[in-house]
């Protein structure tokens, strides 16, 4: 069959309607080694930081330097608190040229284009997800993205989630609610058990999405991406494996909406109008919005 493929961005008029239609889209395997590699090392120099600090805290004995990029945050944190990992944060928010790499990557570009078109500013909400065994940071309750930012933003932002290791049932796939972006921002709470302040859908909006459909798991492999809408309810569950859950979620809107000061600076990632704007790595890690060009 061919499939039709639209003018501008790089994804099918069959999947758009499906990420219409369900408010969300798989992409298997979109992006190759070379492009997860940057980020993962960002992420493994996060690792050695901390790993250098647990020890010089006398947490640990042992840091781990030959363990895997899979295992060792996992090495480093087996049999301590929950708090004891809270301490570096339950996701991470950093300028590391890695994560711009990633952020920038054209493959990902190329399918939000498809969707919002060619004005592409990446939200500052980005997060790296060291989902850590045993730790009660790792799952996160049912709740919609919008929650963090109920009063900004008429459009839905779209959440690009990408799983550094192959992501599974076992590990703490994401879970997601088809059909379910359609829904205005619906009631929340802050969940209170893990300290990690996660906001949690009210059980009622559960109990009356359960009635029509069922939430669907979703296993992916490194390199995958899902695009899901901000609306979109989903969650994850536990890590049950011995080894990281590694992931990062990114996020992309149109130019013209709300950017979000409050959550930090983000940054223009592509413009066909104005391409000289586009935010260069050096913009991004001084915290330049876009390129100025004299
Ligand atoms: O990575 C996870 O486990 C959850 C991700 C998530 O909830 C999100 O990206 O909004």
């Amino acid at each position: 069959m061919i499939e039709a493929k639209l003018a501008s961005g790089s994804l099918t008029a069959e999947q758009i309607d499906s990420y219409t239609t369900q408010g969300y889209l798989v992409l298997p395997h979109l992006l190759s080694e070379e492009d997860l590699l940057p980020a993962q090392r960002a992420m493994e120099e996060k690792v050695e930081e901390i790993a250098a600090e647990m020890l010089a805290h006398g947490l640990i004995r042992d840091a781990f330097p030959e363990a895997t990029f899979e295992s060792r945050l996992a090495l480093l944190f087996k049999g301590l608190q929950d708090s004891e990992f809270l301490a570096y944060g339950r996701s991470w928010r950093e300028r590391r040229p890695g994560y711009y790499r990633l952020m920038a990557n054209n493959k990902i570009l190329d399918a939000v284009e498809s969707l919002i078109g060619g004005e592409i500013f990446a939200n500052p909400v980005y997060n790296t997800r060291p989902k850590v065994p045993g730790v009660a940071a790792g799952a996160v309750p049912w709740h919609q993205d919008k929650s963090y930012w109920p009063g900004a933003n008429a459009n839905p932002v779209i959440t690009v989630w990408i799983p550094l290791v192959d992501a599974t049932t076992e590990n703490g796939c994401l879970h997601i609610w088809p059909r379910t972006h359609r829904t205005p921002v619906l009631s929340y709470h802050t969940e209170e058990v893990t300290g990690t302040g996660y906001t949690e859908l009210d059980e009622r909006h559960l109990q009356r999405h359960r009635k029509r459909t069922e939430p669907v798991a979703l296993p992916v492999t490194r390199g995958t991406a899902i695009l899901f809408n901000d609306r979109c309810i989903h969650s994850s569950t536990p890590n049950q494996s011995d080894r990281v859950r590694w992931s990062v979620d990114l996020r992309y809107q149109p130019v013209d909406q709300d950017p979000m000061p409050q959550h930090g600076v983000g940054f223009l990632a592509r413009s066909k109008k104005n391409p000289e704007r586009t935010a260069t790595l050096e913009d991004w890690l001084e915290y330049r919005p876009q390129h100025s060009v004299r």
